[in-house]
């Protein structure tokens, strides 16, 4: 009997050795604290900022809280200039906040938010830019911080690809901005199972942070601020820790895939395989190309072909945030304001990348495109 072939993912997560767990799970059991900024939480957000080359990390359930308490943390309010080129949640974090996202168009090369097109977009009641380093390519930070300090706005990145990523000084991008903000979800480069932090520059902020992710609570009678429930418990705090042992191991498979991705499709007529600008450090968390009209298929015939063949690609970012319900009124989610960006979305499909991925799956995945 023929065995059904093995589905390929998108991704799938890196995961320890389970005995290697155990340890962990058995200091928890033994000193039973289960949560609330326990030892492991405390190890991890010092084991990410001497990893990272940060200067202090506050852990979070996920990265959508993470997002949704950088934005008060900062007391940000009124209009945030944001890119519709992204997960729902970056968005949907400033509509948890009461903010209205102001979408502005993507830069072609790297389909992050063009610097070019943010300042006509600024208003007086624009308080903030959020923009996103998408699949963990750089954002043009100096230019976008020019015209911060120009207005005075904030500048809240949402960093949830971007773990791990350099800056051209060999400096962390997670440097820049005022906050920025990390998704440790199960499929993300580093993941906690759920998980994720903001890295900021200054303990003060830290502290803000720190009390907002914990109701509001600066100690066992006083509550300073309409907080929320976002801290990390202490089994996912010790399973980061020992995730942080394999990280460098995982980065550099991911490298090696990203190589051949690009030695088999690189001449691939019609199709482009993006690539980040700027970055001395890659952490390859996607391989997105963009699916061109001189391609013999289209985007979705090429995606459904892929499927037909088990192989399980996305299309992040289709379709645009701009263009779901609770977005597609706002003056700025207009498709001619964001011609690139709806392209783009219309062209992509990233295909599969994770430690595991083996050369016969990936040499699969290449002939199938190859060859039409
Ligand atoms: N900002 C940005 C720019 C983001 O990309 C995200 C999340 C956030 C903010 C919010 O951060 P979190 O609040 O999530 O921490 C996934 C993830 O759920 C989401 O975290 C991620 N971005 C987004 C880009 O992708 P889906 O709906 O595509 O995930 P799903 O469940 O279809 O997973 C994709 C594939 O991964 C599956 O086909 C199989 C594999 N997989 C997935 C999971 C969950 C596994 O093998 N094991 C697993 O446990 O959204």
């Amino acid at each position: 009997m023929m065995l059904p072939p093995k589905p390929i993912y998108v991704t799938q997560p890196t995961l320890p050795e389970l005995a290697d767990f155990i340890p962990y799970l058995e200091q928890i059991w033994d000193n039973k604290i289960l949560t609330n900024g326990g030892p492991f939480h405390q190890q991890l957000e010092q084991a990410l900022c001497d990893y990272l080359g940060v200067n202090y990390i506050s852990l979070f359930t996920n990265g959508t809280l993470a997002l949704v308490t950088a934005l008060q943390a900062l007391r940000v309010t009124g209009e945030v200039i944001t890119t519709p080129y992204s997960f729902v949640a970056t968005s949907h974090s400033l509509l948890w906040n009461g903010i209205k996202p102001v979408f502005v168009d993507v830069d072609e090369t790297t389909l992050n938010l063009n610097p070019d097109k943010i300042e006509a977009a600024i208003t007086p009641q624009t308080t903030a830019i959020m923009p996103v380093h998408c699949y963990g390519h750089p954002c043009d930070v100096e230019q976008i911080q020019k015209i911060a300090d120009n207005y005075n706005l904030k500048v809240i990145y949402d960093a949830a690809h971007a773990f791990g990523v350099q800056h051209e000084s060999n400096n962390s991008i997670l440097n820049y901005g005022d906050l920025s903000v990390l998704s440790f979800h199960a499929t993300k480069v580093f993941n906690t199972f759920e998980g994720g932090a903001i890295v900021c520059p200054d303990a003060k902020t830290k502290q803000r942070i720190d009390h907002l992710k914990n109701f509001g609570f600066v100690d066992e009678v006083t509550v300073v601020a309409t907080g929320i429930n976002g801290k990390m418990s202490e089994i996912n705090a010790a399973f980061g820790l020992l995730q942080l042992k394999g990280i460098d191991a995982a980065l550099q498979k991911r490298k090696v895939i990203d190589a051949y991705y690009r030695q088999g499709l690189g001449n691939v007529k019609g199709i482009h395989c993006l690539q980040g600008v700027g970055e001395t450090l890659a952490n390859y968390a996607y391989f997105p190309i963009l699916v061109q009209p001189d391609y013999p298929l289209n985007r979705d015939a090429l995606y459904q072909k892929l499927s037909d063949n088990h192989i399980y690609a996305r299309r992040y970012f289709y379709p645009l945030i701009s263009d779901f319900p609770m977005y597609r009124g706002l003056p700025s989610a207009a498709p001619s304001n964001l011609p690139v960006a709806k392209k783009a979305a219309d062209q992509v499909i990233c295909l599969p990348i994770y430690p595991a991925l083996n050369l016969d799956e990936q040499k699969n995945v290449i002939s199938l495109i190859v060859g039409n």
